[in-house]
């Protein structure tokens, strides 16, 4: 007995909303059937006089308008619900996708590798060493040293990106990439060899 009404009260709760549609369009088609059946058809004359025909006209105006505000209503009740049965799924579809699935399909939004010249005008890079997941790779270059400097991306002796040589602000380069090792250096004459490389690893 428990478990029928557990079983009902949900579907009650769900359609508790259309009761009054359903409520007042059956008055109203219970309504029709009084006035052409039980009326109309056994009293040829009817409506009768001029009262009995307003009387008639009144109820069926106030059940017509019931049922159709039932319904507005209804339809109005009915929109927020799906809405928020979805607001009620999207907490469980959040959790039941943690944050490492999203984080490959994610790889192209990965933050911006951050790369700096040495502010103090010495030929080389702060950090050496930058990791990336594949996909779009973003770094970000900053030179506050006086010297003028560059960051070139290659992969062997294929340059595959360059940020221009520029000094005194920040500049970004994007490159989609697979997963590899890379070598970033400064292709103005001499930096490289003065110390002005490092690797970036890609996975
Ligand atoms: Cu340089």
């Amino acid at each position: 007995m428990h478990g029928v009404v557990l079983q009902i009260a949900p579907i009650l709760g769900a359609e508790k909303s259309k009761v009054p549609f359903y409520i007042a369009g059956g008055a109203l088609v219970v309504w029709a059937l009084i006035v052409s059946l039980g009326l109309g058809m056994r009293i040829p004359a009817f409506p009768r006089n001029a009262g009995e025909e307003r009387g008639v006209i009144a109820v069926t105006v106030v059940l017509v308008l019931a049922a159709v505000s039932a319904a507005v209503l209804t339809s109005g009740t009915s929109a927020t619900s799906p809405a928020s049965t979805a607001s009620a799924t999207t907490p469980t579809a959040t959790t039941g996708t943690p944050a490492p699935p999203s984080s490959p399909a994610g790889g192209a939004s990965s933050a911006p590798l951050k790369l700096a010249a040495n502010p103090e005008g010495q030929l080389s890079y702060e950090p050496k060493q930058l990791s990336a997941k594949t996909g779009k790779v973003t770094i970000t270059m900053a030179n506050m040293s006086v010297v003028e400097h560059n960051v070139t991306v290659a992969q062997g002796s294929t340059v595959l990106g360059a940020i221009p040589t520029f000094k005194g602000g920040v500049k970004t380069l994007t490159l989609n990439l697979k997963p590899g090792t890379y070598t970033f250096y400064c292709s103005v004459p001499g930096h490289r060899q003065a110390g002005m490389e490092g690797t970036l690893t890609v996975s």
